[in-house]
């Protein structure tokens, strides 16, 4: 805690531990309010003064290391998904970053940067930048002496009103293969809309997504660069059941918009190669 200590920033940056005892940090600037958590440099709150929390964090979520957090921006490296023996969505999510940066830009937003300790892995830092808008940089460099090939995701659970009632839109024309249809499809609808458990990977995706949501009477946009990869998760009700660490209904109040690199979009790096995965979210009213 005492180096950590080192990080804080009167006002600005404070380190406390959450429920369960995990060491985090609380970002406050002119306008906006953060939460980090060291185990997997995991983002678990972001709104803006006044307003509305814009990512879900479930109510019944771990808060100990060796499991996961449900909600905020999970870090999904160096896989994603289930790998045989390994856990699922990678090792970062599970992990205690450090901490290695804390400063205050001239413009007043506040940016932390964390450091991946993990042993034989490349150099990966984390970097958050939290002002009207949460900006998350994934960043790789390969400092091994051969090829490295990774997938990368920002697993990013945003809070919503009622799933029932939400659009999810700029996916239109785009290619996704679902968990429930492996087949390969193209989204010909201008918004996707709920209506059960939905699971799409869409591929050479690239554009901004926007989340409309008429219950919390905005519109979430997520844009992003350096991701081929949209993921589009809600677990509706039968799955939502049988998750220990997310409330029975809780699935109505969350939706994951996923930026990354999945899949056939998985990426190598050559020895010194470099990847910045950087996806910025913000809310604005509805209709604007
Ligand atoms: O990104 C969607 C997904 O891969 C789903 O298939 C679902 O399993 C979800 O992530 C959550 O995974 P987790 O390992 O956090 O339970």
């Amino acid at each position: 805690m005492n180096s950590l200590k080192s990080h804080e920033i009167p006002g600005r940056v404070t380190i406390f531990e959450t429920t369960g005892g995990l060491p985090a940090i609380e970002v406050e600037t002119e306008c906006s309010l953060a939460e980090v958590c060291l185990h997997g440099a995991q983002v678990t709150r972001f709104r803006k003064k006044g307003g509305e929390p814009l990512l879900f964090l479930s109510e019944a979520s771990h808060f100990e290391s060796g499991k996961a957090i449900r909600g905020g921006v999970p870090v999904v490296f160096p896989w994603f998904g289930p790998r045989a023996g390994q856990p699922a969505h990678g090792t970062a999510r599970l992990t205690r970053w450090d901490l290695i940066e804390s400063f205050v830009l001239p413009d007043g937003a506040v940016r932390l940067t964390f450091h991946f300790p993990e042993p034989g892995a490349p150099d990966v830092r984390f970097v958050i930048t939290v002002a009207a808008t949460l900006t998350m940089e994934l960043i790789v460099t390969n400092t091994l002496t051969g090829n490295f090939t990774f997938e990368n995701c920002l697993h990013t659970y945003f809070q919503i009103g009622d799933i029932r009632r939400v659009e999810v839109t700029g996916l239109q024309g785009a290619a996704y293969i679902g968990c429930f249809s492996p087949e390969q499809t193209v989204q010909t609808e201008n918004a996707i809309r709920f209506t059960g458990e939905t699971d799409r990977f869409y591929q050479n995706s690239t554009a901004t997504v926007e989340i409309r949501d008429p219950d919390l009477h905005r519109t979430i946009v997520v844009r992003k660069s350096g991701s081929l990869s949209t993921i589009v998760w809600n677990p509706w009700i039968e799955t939502a059941r049988v998750m220990a660490d997310l409330g029975d209904d809780e699935y109505l109040q969350m939706v994951c918009v996923e930026s990354g690199n999945v899949k056939q979009h998985a990426l190598t790096l050559a020895p010194g190669g470099r990847s910045v995965l950087k996806v910025e979210i913000e809310n604005i009213p509805l209709g604007t």
